[in-house]
């Protein structure tokens, strides 16, 4: 078997990066990560020779690459015998939802709101784009735990990939002080506190490479 080797962008900014290695993480996947600081000569060099789209995250398993992140949450999960997704058929289709809702959305969120996990305290002026993409975030959320939470701390009781694509947002929310209702905000306390996620934070945080474009907010 060979093995896995996840390629991302550098952490404190990379948000489609986390995704797939918190899964992997939480998979308990053994896999070898290399990073590439975002938004550098190096990075235009190499990753395109790993990566078809010239963007990362992609895992690379013997000769095969795949890209995209939430193919690579797909592609772990069936290396795990499905346990990226529920085990439930309809919590199945429905996490498989709000994952894609999290990959094909939140545009204004995500432009407004770069994932910046070493900022706390910013502030960005709200809009009605940007406070629509968060009322749906926040209903999502909000149903998954009320449907859920007897199941598990998760979002579909145990972890799964709709979790690891909506962690990047509990980060925003953490920089930039989102609104979201009480529910919504448990959640994100359960996902901050994850050891996984942590341990990002901490690599995170030792890195030096700041990418003026995400440095945003006041
Ligand atoms: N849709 C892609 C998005 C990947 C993406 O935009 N990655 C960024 C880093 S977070 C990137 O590689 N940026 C460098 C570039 O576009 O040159 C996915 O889900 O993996």
């Amino acid at each position: 078997m060979h093995e896995l080797t996840l390629v991302i962008g550098t952490r404190n900014y990379s948000s489609w990066s986390l995704r797939p290695w918190l899964l992997l993480r939480h998979l308990g996947l053994s896999f070898a990560e290399r990073l590439f600081d975002l938004d550098t000569p190096e990075f235009a060099r190499e990753v395109p020779k790993l990566s078809p789209s010239g963007r990362v995250p992609v895992l690379l398993h013997g000769s095969l690459r795949v890209w995209e992140s939430l193919a690579i949450c797909e592609y772990a999960s069936e290396l795990a015998g499905g346990r990226g997704w529920p085990e439930d058929g309809a919590a199945r289709a429905r996490a498989r939802a709000v994952a894609t809702e999290m990959h094909a959305g939140f545009q204004a969120l995500r432009s407004a709101c770069p994932m910046n996990t070493r900022a706390v305290g910013r502030r960005v002026p709200m809009t009605p784009a940007i406070e629509a993409d968060l009322r749906r975030i926040d209903a999502i959320w909000s149903e998954c735990r009320r449907d859920f939470a007897a199941a598990g701390p998760w979002l579909f009781g145990r972890f799964s990939t709709a979790d690891a694509m909506y962690a990047p947002v509990v980060l925003r929310v953490r920089t930039y002080d989102l609104p979201l209702g009480e529910v919504a905000r448990g959640w994100c306390t359960t996902m901050l506190a994850d050891p996984h996620l942590q341990d990002w934070l901490r690599a995170a945080a030792a890195e030096s490479q700041v990418v003026a474009a995400d440095e945003v907010g006041a």
